[in-house]
């Protein structure tokens, strides 16, 4: 019998490169997704990786704990993947309670779930390096102390120790992945890389002819999202749970960010780039730096793609939809 694996936040751009690694596996795949009465399930992601009719599709919110006690009991994963969350920081000013209820409570609700109907589950909970925030070391471990600056990183601390105190009480094999800023062309255009590969092909395409910007000077350890999902699903695969950092190693400001993506088609970023008062924030993180050594040594995990690479892969994806877009 394959394995189950439950995904939630399944269309999002982690979602859909789990989905994928887990198929090739031989993994039946299940999600939780959020319909409404006027759009159906957003699968666009899915589609474009090409696995959207190889999953199992479930209706569930995080907020709702009887619909997730009732999607456990019906699915009966191996392994739980709760990859779910308002995730974009800047909102998290405007929209704190939303992302507490789904950020933070939400994981209290998919534990108790897994807890109390499938208590054998392996279970992942995405945490994220934002809640080094104010960072107390200049490279980040798991035992480098957090500060976060944001509604949601408060709220990922929240889901943070509380898949670490399920964990300790229960003795759920529940690990924490504490993922660096992890990218690729499904990233959603309101996150930077996106927004400034976009850009880099809207203009080389006269289709737009200036990139309004925040702060430059903020720095990111970035890598590409489907080397990430590999440590997670690496990280269920010992036989204790712990928590890992997975990131590259390697820091890089949005300056950068936006220089090599415009060189990729032959532009000079200097020339578009705009700074716009817009996109600062109320409290900003300005470095981002993490430590994989305990990922490379336990997990055997290690970052394949170059930053160069991956903004490379996104610049050329967004010129192939926006020429087709416009044909
Ligand atoms: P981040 O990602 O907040 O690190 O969280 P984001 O790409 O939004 O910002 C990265 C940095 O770029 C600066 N910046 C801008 N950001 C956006 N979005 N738009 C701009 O115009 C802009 N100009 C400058 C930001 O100030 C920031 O310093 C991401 C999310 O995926 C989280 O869910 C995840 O937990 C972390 O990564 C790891």
């Amino acid at each position: 019998m394959g394995r189950k694996a439950l995904i939630t936040g399944v269309t999002g751009q982690d979602g859909a490169y789990l989905s994928q690694l887990l198929l090739g596996k031989g993994y039946e795949v299940h999600g939780l997704v959020r319909r409404s009465s006027h759009s159906e399930v957003d699968d666009h992601r899915l589609k474009w990786i090409g696995v959207r009719d190889d999953i199992n599709f479930h209706d569930g919110n995080l907020t709702d704990l009887s619909g997730l006690i009732r999607v456990v009991r019906e699915v009966k994963p191996d392994e739980v993947y709760n990859l779910g969350a308002q995730s974009f920081v800047k909102a998290s000013w405007q929209q704190p309670l939303l992302t507490t209820e789904v950020t933070a409570k939400g994981v209290a609700n998919i534990l108790e779930a897994v807890r109390l109907e499938a208590p054998e589950a392996r279970y992942y909970q995405a945490s994220s390096s934002e809640m080094y925030g104010l960072i107390q070391e200049p490279k980040q471990s798991e035992s480098t102390p957090f500060y976060p600056r944001s509604p949601y990183a408060v709220a990922k601390l929240f889901g943070h120790w509380l898949t670490v105190n399920y964990r300790e009480s229960f003795g759920l094999h529940a690990s924490s992945g504490i993922l660096f800023n992890h990218e690729s062309p499904l990233r959603g255009l309101e996150f930077v890389t996106r927004k400034v590969t976009d850009a880099a092909a809207r203009i080389k395409l006269g289709q737009a002819t200036e990139l309004p910007m925040g702060n430059l000077d903020a720095t990111r350890d970035w890598g590409h999202a489907r080397d990430y999902v590999k440590a997670m699903w690496l990280m269920l695969q010992q036989d204790t749970p712990d928590d890992y950092v997975v990131a590259t190693g390697r820091t890089i400001s949005v300056r950068e960010l936006c220089r090599v993506a415009f060189e990729v088609v032959g532009l000079d970023y200097e020339k578009y780039v705009r700074l716009d008062e817009r996109f600062m924030r109320p409290a900003e993180v300005e470095v981002l730096l993490g430590d994989p050594a305990k990922a490379e040594r336990q997990l055997g995990w290690t970052a394949d793609t170059t930053f160069e690479q991956l903004i490379q892969e996104m610049v050329e994806a967004d010129l192939v939809r926006r020429r087709r877009a416009a044909a």
